[in-house]
């Protein structure tokens, strides 16, 4: 665990700089129980399995594979049930969660340093941040609630839980199959998110990055890119990443403690809330 000189840092930081951009990862909804993506996959219970799901169902399939395998198109072309069937118990499992004190207090900073803009960018598709209360939001990797057709992009409206293949794209659409609103490996991100992150991260003063294991492109970019505007950059995390040595502080914890207490110092500072 870090000082509380670190924190305080911090929590000055955020009581007197201009704008705040922060970029988020898997590791912030960790503490609502959603698994991070590079943790291995999770044994599930059988009342996640859904209705129909005995003692003796088998094993989803899909906990079997690296999760990489299963994000990318060419993986979802190859194995659509599976991918599908993944997809949906993480919908299903994300709709039953909370927002932790993490997001949270990601929310509170908002209302803390108001009018000046605290901008989320965030690298999961869970929307916790949406129902934490954050009000700036960039999705960069997209969400698992929403859906569109794999060959044209038709966005489609009220898809089923439990189907277990991809439902096809509704005439008098395309007939193609469905799949999540989600940026897969080897896909580009919507260019119009990806500009706004990149311009919130060239004109932010602080820069604090929580929860990512800081190794897929563009997103992990966005530090480097802050940085060299100027503005100064804060990792929270439960262990070190390759971003940890460019950064000003380092946090070591979980970001549902750690951020809580930042928002508790900064408002003895004498922010707004
Ligand atoms: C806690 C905690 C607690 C736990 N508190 N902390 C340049 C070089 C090399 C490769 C590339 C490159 N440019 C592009 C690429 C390819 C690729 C890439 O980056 N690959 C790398 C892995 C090598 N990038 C892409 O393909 C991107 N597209 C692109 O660049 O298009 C242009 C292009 C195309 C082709 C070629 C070249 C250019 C698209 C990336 C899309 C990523 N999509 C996914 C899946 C989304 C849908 C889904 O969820 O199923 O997004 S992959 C996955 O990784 C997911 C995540 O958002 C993302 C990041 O994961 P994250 O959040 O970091 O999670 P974890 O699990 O890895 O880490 C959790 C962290 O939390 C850990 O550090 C823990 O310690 C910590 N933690 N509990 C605080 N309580």
């Amino acid at each position: 665990m870090q000082s509380s000189a670190s924190l305080q840092i911090v929590a000055d930081w955020i009581t007197n700089c201009r704008k705040i951009a922060v970029l988020t990862g898997a590791g912030i909804s960790a503490e609502s129980g959603v698994p991070t993506f590079r943790s291995s996959q999770p044994r599930i219970s059988q009342s996640d399995r859904g209705e129909g799901a005995s003692e003796n169902s088998p094993t989803p399939l899909w906990e079997k594979y690296d999760p990489s395998e299963l994000a990318c198109a060419q993986g979802f072309l190859k194995h659509p049930e599976l991918v599908w069937q993944w997809y949906d118990w993480r919908r299903r499992l994300v709709e039953g969660v909370e927002p932790n004190a993490g997001h949270l207090a990601l929310a509170q900073i908002e209302k803390l340093i108001a009018p000046r803009p605290v901008t989320i960018i965030t690298q999961n598709v869970d929307r916790l941040h949406h129902r934490a209360g954050s009000q700036n939001i960039l999705e960069l990797h997209g969400n698992i609630i929403s859906f569109r057709c794999f060959d044209h992009g038709h966005q489609a409206s009220e898809v089923p839980y439990n189907l277990l293949e991809p439902p096809l794209c509704n005439p008098p659409h395309c007939n193609s199959k469905l799949r999540p609103n989600v940026v897969w490996f080897g896909e580009s991100l919507d260019p119009t998110t990806l500009e706004a992150s990149m311009k919130a991260a060239r004109q932010c003063d602080l820069f604090i990055v929580i929860g990512t294991s800081a190794l897929v492109q563009p997103a992990i970019s966005l530090p480097y890119v802050a940085e060299g505007n100027g503005a100064k950059l804060v990792e929270i995390n439960i262990e070190r990443t390759p971003l940890s040595d460019h950064v000003d502080v380092f946090l070591s914890g979980k970001s549902g403690t750690v951020l809580p207490s930042i928002v508790d110092l900064a408002k003895a500072h004498g922010g707004a809330l």
